[in-house]
């Protein structure tokens, strides 16, 4: 059988961006985020269910530093744990999102325990660490390209939710504030890094696999959460008390 021809740069990085049509910010739970259809209960529930995909990100991160050798990509990855950690002045995304739970009516404590966190979305976000932990750690690069796509899904919220949401404190806003200039310096670096390392075309259909994975994985997420805060059916919800 005839070696399928690698696709150029070009269409390879055309391939990645056209599965944006599975984004979650197509998922009903966004759509209707999006469309201020959604009660301070189910923001709230979104809020501490992201939780711990946040949490989750910087260990994400760890992993992927731990099983790469070039000290160049390293010393630019690390940016990603910092940001979310934070440094020096800059407390971090972490707790830019607890900020966020305080401005929807959620308390620290509240989320911070992880109490409200959906066995769902704690799978998918396991899902994501246990990847990178055993993956090439070019495929774990990769499969954070998701966020070529949030920059529109960060600016929706600061747009849409001061209308459709006026209850929630602007405090709240900074998080997507911040991750709308850090998310396009991240996508920039793991895009070079994905363009510049599947050469066949079978590798690049692998990638395209990989990246779809991790599109599921978001919207399991979001298919926890509607199950439990929009159908009302959470885990175990037809069983007696
Ligand atoms: O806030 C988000 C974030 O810090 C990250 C890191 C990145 C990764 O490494 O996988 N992905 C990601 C995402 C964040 N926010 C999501 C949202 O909808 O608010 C989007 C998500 C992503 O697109 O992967």
């Amino acid at each position: 059988m005839t070696e399928r021809q690698p696709l150029s740069r070009a269409d390879f990085e055309a391939q990645i961006r056209d599965m944006e049509r599975y984004y979650h910010i197509h998922h009903p739970y966004h759509v209707m985020m999006n469309n201020g259809e959604l009660t301070q209960k189910q923001i709230q529930g979104w809020v501490a269910n992201r939780f711990y995909y946040q949490v989750s990100i910087p260990i994400k991160d760890a992993n992927i530093m731990a099983n790469c050798p070039d000290q160049a990509t390293r010393s630019q990855w690390v940016q990603r744990i910092l940001d979310h950690d934070g440094h020096g002045d800059d407390p971090g995304g972490i707790e830019a999102w607890i900020q966020l739970g305080e401005a929807v009516g959620l308390t620290r404590d509240e989320v911070v325990s992880q109490e409200h966190v959906l066995p769902g979305v704690r799978f998918a976000v396991d899902a994501y660490i246990n990847f990178a932990r055993r993956a090439d750690w070019h495929e774990a690069a990769s499969s954070s390209l998701t966020e070529l796509f949030a920059p529109k899904i960060h600016q929706q919220r600061i747009d849409n939710w001061p209308e459709n949401y006026p209850w929630i404190d602007l405090q709240g806003y900074r998080y997507f504030k911040k991750r709308l200039t850090e998310a396009r310096r991240d996508v920039n670096h793991g895009l070079e890094i994905t363009l510049d390392w599947y050469k066949t075309r079978e590798q690049q259909e692998k990638m395209l696999k990989i990246l779809k994975f991790k599109l599921d994985l978001l919207w399991s997420m979001a298919d926890a959460m509607y199950m439990a805060y929009i159908l009302e059916c959470p885990p175990y919800f037809n069983l007696p008390d």
